[in-house]
């Protein structure tokens, strides 16, 4: 039977296991990439392996989220970065240059290689034929270090594109309707892998854009083969000699299968608040907009900025909206400019900032009190744009812009011709803000006031008692959990400081209880800490005496991120044993330690109105890693076996 092209780059990395759904296997990783609010945690992490250099082919550390530098702290944090970059042989890319997806595909995506990211959003390198992996920071320290990444292999789901998209349809369209057929936890344990006749249709940036939001589906990457579009995109980035096929057996066989033509498509929106609440947009036509927002890693290349630069031009921005734009990378700002599209963007009246995250993650644009935005963002949770009870809107550039020209949503059909936009031959390029690895001896690393040590975390006890401190519903994300922002992000590279943010939007008294109690337990519906990949929800939860989460089903990275800081992940046998349990009750497991050596049995958690079972899904690995206290003193005992 032929092989599809996720299975061709896994088999080339496996390291160990075997690649059958649901086995454990570990692979080896080319690529590393961290963002500076994962990033300083991570390098922190690596710090603690001792290991001097990174082994990987390339590993790069870009800021793009936490560019407001309201006092010294966000600095100190950039500097760290940098010195470590320095010091570890790694690429640093400077605040200001952009998003770490949006540069990693101009500058360093190479098909048919492997690329872990400390970042939820890393898939976004799919659209360039590569295997990337979103994961929390200490994975991705440990891949820097040499070491393979280690997943329960998934299924493989390929979706069969036929047709081509019809004028004002675009690549966000195309991910919007996969979301709200197969929502948000739909990709839970499956690469999307795309394949057929429709591929060829899109070029990179677009591919880019599907396999950026196939994080919002849960899935564990999205994978498009590597073609003649490949090669003519990384021919105009100055890079075709990375270029390499990659393309399903004719015959390949997938484990599931979904088709799209995509001639039917036609624009789409997701609604408040979650990213699969997916509408037509001619249904929502004429809800008032105060704010439209292009940018993000889903959608701020060139050929949407021209495409809403040649829109624009002759047309203003209506007068009740504010029109923003956050290019992806300085690439893409350069580009537009020699291409004219700034200043088309600028003499109709948009509002423009630097390149970087922004309002995606609440850093800055945040929605007035009741009003309406539409963004071109990958991710609407509520409170995420900085503001209670927002209303965020997402949407293609398309229908951004015809929204922001007449102050309501708007279907992008009514505005009559499609401007063309070509991807150039070669692309203006300019590295200066990418600082390639040093190859000078000593580098003192920079280390402000607010970089604080890895907390040591102790093994696991053999009991674990105490009141069940939250019960929540199905889909609670890690912003929940953690939420970022300007006053929080500042904290990441402070545990004991950002672990006071704790649930702060879903229970303000959540870290008083939880320290009077010194500890407890957290219960869950389905799909708990999706999104984000931040570690910090893992390890701040950790940090105040959490040690036992149960739920209905867990995010893959939040999953993972709670074994690697030896919180114990269990999910209920029988789900409905969900409802039987209240808050504030006692709970108790008695001999985790023995219980989690039985594979084969049920664990048991006693409650005061009888036992309830809980699967025991741990892989051996995990098993160790938990009983450890976490990956850290997992690793650190195996060295000391060593020697
Ligand atoms: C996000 O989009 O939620 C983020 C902010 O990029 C996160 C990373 C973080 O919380 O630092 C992600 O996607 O992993
Ligand atoms: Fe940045 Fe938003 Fe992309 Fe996350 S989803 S990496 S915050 S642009």
């Amino acid at each position: 039977m032929g092989k599809c092209a996720a299975q061709k780059i896994m088999e080339e990395h496996l390291v160990e296991g075997r690649l059958e759904p649901g086995e454990e296997v570990a692979l080896r990783i080319d690529q590393t990439l961290t963002q500076d609010a994962t990033g300083t945690l991570a390098f922190i992490e690596f710090e603690a392996l001792g290991i001097p250099r990174v082994k990987t082919e390339l590993s790069v550390s870009y800021v793009d989220h936490n560019l407001l530098q309201t006092d010294n702290k966000n600095m100190d944090d950039h500097l760290y970065l940098q010195t470590a970059a320095k010091k570890f042989g790694v690429y640093f890319s400077k605040p200001g240059n952009g998003i770490s997806h949006q540069i990693h595909l101009e500058r360093f995506a190479s098909p048919g290689k492997t690329l872990l990211g400390a970042d939820s959003h890393t898939p976004t390198a799919g659209g360039c034929g590569m295997l990337a992996i979103g994961a929390g920071g200490l994975d991705v320290a440990m891949a820097m270090a040499g070491a393979p990444f280690y997943m329960v292999t998934p299924k493989i789901l390929g979706v069969r594109l036929t047709g081509r998209l019809r004028p004002w349809v675009s690549a966000k369209d195309v991910i919007l309707e996969i979301l709200s057929r197969h929502t948000v936890k739909g990709g839970f344990g499956r690469i999307i892998e795309y394949y057929g006749p429709g591929v060829e249709t899109l070029q990179v940036p677009e591919r880019a854009t599907i396999a950026n939001m196939g994080a919002e589906l849960g899935a564990t990457t999205t994978v498009f083969p590597s073609d003649h579009n490949t090669r003519r995109f990384l021919e105009s980035q100055g890079r075709g000699d990375v270029w390499r096929e990659i393309k399903p057996d004719p015959d390949a066989a997938y484990d599931e299968g979904d088709e799209l033509d995509l001639s039917e498509i036609e624009p789409l929106i997701a609604s408040p608040s979650s990213p699969d609440n997916v509408r037509k947009v001619r249904d929502v036509e004429g809800v008032k907009v105060a704010q439209v927002i292009v940018g993000s890693c889903g959608n701020s290349s060139f050929r949407d900025l021209m495409l809403i630069a040649k829109t624009l031009q002759g047309r203003r921005v209506h007068e009740d909206v504010s029109f923003e734009i956050n290019p992806g990378s300085s690439q893409v700002l350069e580009n537009i400019a020699y291409n004219g599209g700034l200043q088309a963007l600028i003499s109709s009246g948009v509002r423009l900032h630097q390149p970087g995250c922004l309002g995606c993650i609440g850093l800055g644009q945040a929605p007035a009190t009741g009003v309406v935005t539409v963004r071109t963002f990958p991710r609407n949770f509520p409170g995420r744009s900085g503001t209670k009870d927002d209303k965020v809107y997402l949407c293609s550039p398309e229908v951004a812009v015809a929204t922001a020209i007449h102050g309501e949503i708007t279907d992008p059909r009514r505005l009559g011709e499609y401007p063309e936009v070509q991807e150039p031959e070669k692309y203006i390029i300019n590295d200066s803000m990418i600082i390639p690895p040093s190859t000078e001896g000593e580098v003192d690393i920079f280390r402000g006031p607010n970089i604080k040590p890895f907390p040591t975390l102790q093994p696991l006890e053999r009991d674990i008692s105490g009141k069940i401190l939250l019960k929540l519903a199905d889909n609670i994300t890690t912003d929940h959990i953690l939420p970022a922002g300007s006053r929080i992000l500042p904290l990441r590279s402070n545990i004991p400081a950002i672990s006071e943010y704790t649930f702060e939007t879903v229970d303000p008294t959540f870290v008083k209880r939880v320290r009077e109690a010194g500890g407890g337990f957290i219960v869950a519906g389905e799909n708990y800490g999706q999104g984000s990949s931040r570690e910090h929800a893992a390890l701040a939860c950790r940090y105040l005496g959490v040690k036992v989460k149960i739920a209905k089903s867990f995010a893959r990275i939040h999953r993972s991120n709670l074994i690697n800081f030896g919180v114990l992940p269990l999910t209920f046998k029988n789900p409905d044993d969900y409802e039987s349990l209240s808050l504030g009750e006692e709970v108790e497991i008695r001999n985790v330690t023995e219980q989690l050596s039985r594979p084969d049995e049920d664990i048991v958690v006693d409650t005061v109105k009888g036992r309830i079972k809980c699967s025991n899904t741990f892989t051996v690995r995990e098993r160790e890693i938990l009983l450890s206290g976490g990956l850290i003193n997992y690793v650190k005992e195996r060295l000391r076996a060593q020697s």
